[in-house]
């Protein structure tokens, strides 16, 4: 049985990946509706995988014998500056949940909840790809910075990387 003080602290995290959910969802659809599919294709996805991490997490919780809760979320940002100005975004909000999911991990420690430290570390592994992801495509940015069409560009190799992840899962 879970304690509550761990309870708590995963009901947090299932309100966070909720909310990246719908932070790339918002990002996809300005893509989308800023002449971007391929942009918007990856952040779709993108937005589909933090659903699962929460549904993960949820259902963890409720296995262990806790309550997974909805809690209220903030509304994300629907305005950005450019393609480059979401992606750096993403990186930051990526950064930010691996403290998360570390302060998590730490948290199970000092509590001897060996069991959901253990669970946690596919979400520890999960996140040095999300960064690593995202470090990527930012270094797409910065080669194609003053190139022409460089923006196109990206936004094609954005829909081939969807693609691609689509694939593998697939095979998974
Ligand atoms: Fe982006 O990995 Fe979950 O939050």
């Amino acid at each position: 049985m879970i304690s509550e003080k761990i309870a708590k602290a995963i009901n947090k995290q299932i309100k966070e990946e909720e909310h990246s959910s719908r932070i790339y969802l918002s990002m996809a659809s300005w893509c989308e509706a800023n002449g971007y599919p391929g942009a918007a294709t990856f952040l779709y996805a993108h937005s589909d995988e933090e659903r699962m991490h929460q549904l993960k997490l949820l259902r963890f919780l409720n296995d262990r014998g806790g309550h997974a809760t909805c809690l209220a979320l903030e509304e994300p940002a629907n305005k950005f500056k450019s393609l480059h100005d979401i992606f750096e975004q993403v990186y930051e909000h990526e950064k930010y949940i691996s403290k998360q999911i570390n302060d998590l991990v730490g948290l199970c420690m000092k509590e001897n909840d060996y069991t959901t430290a253990n669970f946690l570390q596919w979400y520890v592994t999960e996140q040095i790809e999300e960064e690593s992801l995202a470090t990527e495509i930012l270094d797409k940015f910065n080669l194609a910075q003053g190139e022409k069409g460089g923006l196109f560009h990206i936004d094609k190799e954005l829909a081939s990387m969807a693609a691609a992840e689509a694939a593998s899962e697939d095979e998974a």
